[in-house]
């Protein structure tokens, strides 16, 4: 592995934000792409962060941690992974869904999202279906994203999907869905518009949806 990666890796999974800056900056310097350093470097750190959970040697506190220094670094990149410059492509109401508090696979997508020239209106963390009927409602909302990234929370999604129904405005937006948990499958079953299964992936379906 690039030596560049196991440092910026290591930074992450020690959780701490200034190696992880470090390790950023310097992997920009040295010339590495901005999306490698993200899959290759950040993404792949927080990948192992779970395996250590699921093998009982992280605890919650360990994983909040990393996921600080994920956000730290993913602060310094975003200038890099976003292009401006192209115009509006669309609105975003996008937001982790009810019960479940991930936010760097939402944040992220949210990113991409910008960079490919949507507006994106970000409700946020354990946001209840109420709150995207309402973001609807309000008008302007091309797409509703839903993540999820819990499975107990992914019933949270159809249950969004089913309020934003009865509220008569199902007609009015694209409803996509994604999250580790979530697949295509899944998505179909409780009605999405569509589920990508990555951040650059979602771009393309959210450029499909608007059409
Ligand atoms: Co938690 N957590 N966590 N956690 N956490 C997972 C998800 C878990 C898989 C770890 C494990 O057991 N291996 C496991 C879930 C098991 C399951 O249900 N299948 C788990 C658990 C159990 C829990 C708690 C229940 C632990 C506890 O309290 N006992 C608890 C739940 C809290 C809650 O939400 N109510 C909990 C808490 C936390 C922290 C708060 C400590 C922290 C989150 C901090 C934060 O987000 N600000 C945390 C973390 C960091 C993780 C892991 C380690 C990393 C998640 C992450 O950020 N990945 C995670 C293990 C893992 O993922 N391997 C784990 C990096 C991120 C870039 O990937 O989010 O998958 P991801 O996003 C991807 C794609 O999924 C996709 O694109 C993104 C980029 O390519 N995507 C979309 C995401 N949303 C999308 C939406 C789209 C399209 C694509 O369209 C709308």
């Amino acid at each position: 592995m690039n030596p560049q990666f196991e440092a910026l890796q290591n930074a992450i999974l020690e959780g701490d934000v200034e190696a992880t800056k470090e390790s950023v900056q310097a992997a920009l310097d040295a010339g590495l792409e901005p999306g490698a350093i993200l899959a290759d470097g950040m993404i792949a750190a927080m990948k192992e962060v779970g395996r250590l959970f699921e093998e009982g040697e992280y605890f919650v506190p360990e994983m909040l941690i990393a996921a600080r220094a994920m956000q730290a670094g993913l602060g310094l990149l975003k200038p890099h992974l976003a292009s401006s410059d192209v115009k509006s492509a669309g609105t975003v109401a996008i937001g982790t869904v009810k019960g479940d508090l991930h936010d760097i696979g939402k944040n992220l997508v949210a990113l991409m999202l910008e960079g490919a020239g949507f507006e994106v209106k970000d409700l946020g963390v354990d946001v209840a279906p109420e709150k995207f009927v309402e973001a609807v409602r309000a008008g302007d909302v091309d797409i509703v994203a839903l993540s999820a990234l819990l499975t107990t929370t992914m019933a949270s999604m159809k249950a969004t999907i089913e309020a934003i129904q009865q509220a008569g405005l199902r007609d009015q937006v694209k409803i996509m869905v994604g999250g580790a948990p979530v697949t295509q499958e899944y998505a179909e079953q409780i009605g999405a518009d569509g589920y990508s299964q990555d951040a650059s992936r979602a771009v393309s379906l959210a450029q499909s949806l608007v059409g």
